[in-house]
């Protein structure tokens, strides 16, 4: 495309980013089958319809592992609708119901969920917000899954976990996007992401442009080019499932005994936990992801 129909690479806002969290968290916990959870719902439908997205409510119940049935909706949120090249941009925007990690000692904490859940949606509100201001060259679908975090910690029972993913999977509408981005954990402070194993089996032409922009962009320590474990998380049932190549960008930590930061699934996992440089890291990555990939200088 010549360079004058290119469209710039917008400025990822990391302010209006950490608002989208806090907004989020300033709901409560965000748990399935609550009324903070649904307004939350109700919330971010309307932000992303307020920045010109087309959205669909992709209702259903799920099943969780414990035969609860929980009211769930996956929220699509789709700019450039009519384009036939598309990527997928996506998060869970639930909240875990229960503070189970081992670390947490206190019976009556309560997952807020800034980090776990409310990160990466506030990183896609603020991509969605840049979307609405100047089109790219290519259709955007971002989904925000619910019921990600219900899952069975247990061992085991993996697939008790992404029921949102699952159901999106199982129930593509319209055209299916080319690949995929999965944003989860992505405001701590240092946060490491490293190159998750499914992300790597399955989209490694993805992990490698990824983590290439985002070295080349100055971000290198957020993103080292070194192998991580392999989560069980969205990005596995839209791969499995679905067959659409898609990473996932989570703070992995291996030295933990949980696997993740210390304040995954207790009562810690607050706005104080959110750096406004990590949300940015990660928001300026991709928006230069969509807008290079629409402009075909990536
Ligand atoms: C497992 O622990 C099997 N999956 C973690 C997925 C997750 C939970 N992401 C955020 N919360
Ligand atoms: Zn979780």
């Amino acid at each position: 495309m010549p360079k004058e129909d290119q469209v710039p690479v917008p400025k990822f806002d990391m302010d209006s980013a950490y608002a989208y969290v806090a907004a989020q968290v300033a709901f409560g916990p965000r748990v399935m089958n609550t009324p903070a959870h649904d307004a939350a719902g109700e919330w971010l439908i309307g932000r992303l319809e307020e920045f010109g997205a087309t959205v669909e409510r992709q209702t259903f119940t799920a099943t969780a592992y414990d035969g609860t049935a929980l009211k769930s909706m996956n929220i699509i949120g789709r700019f450039n609708p009519e384009m036939e090249d598309r990527i997928l941009l996506a998060a869970h925007w639930d909240t875990r119901h229960v503070a189970d990690s081992p670390l947490e000692t206190s019976p009556t904490a309560v997952v807020n969920g800034a980090d776990d859940g409310a990160s990466g949606v506030g990183v896609l509100l603020e991509i969605a917000r840049q979307l609405g201001k100047s089109a790219p060259h290519i259709g955007v679908d971002i989904v925000l899954f619910d019921a990600e975090d219900y899952g069975d910690t247990g061992g085991g029972n993996t697939n008790s976990w992404g029921l949102g993913a699952q159901y999106y999977s199982n129930n593509i509408s319209g055209i299916r996007p080319r690949y995929g981005v999965l944003l989860d954990m992505v405001g701590a402070r240092d946060a490491e992401f490293a190159m998750e194993q499914y992300s790597l089996r399955f989209a490694p032409d993805v992990v490698r442009k990824v983590w290439k922009l985002a070295a080349d962009m100055g971000f290198p320590h957020y993103f080292p080019k070194r192998n991580g474990g392999g989560i069980t998380d969205d990005h596995y049932f839209v791969n499995t499932i679905a067959k659409i190549p898609m990473i996932d960008i989570i703070n992995h930590r291996p030295e933990n005994k949980t696997s993740f930061v210390a304040h995954w699934h207790t009562g810690e996992d607050n706005m104080d936990k959110i750096d406004k440089r990590t949300l940015r890291a990660v928001g300026q990555v991709i928006t230069a992801l969509v807008y290079r990939e629409g402009n075909g200088t990536i």
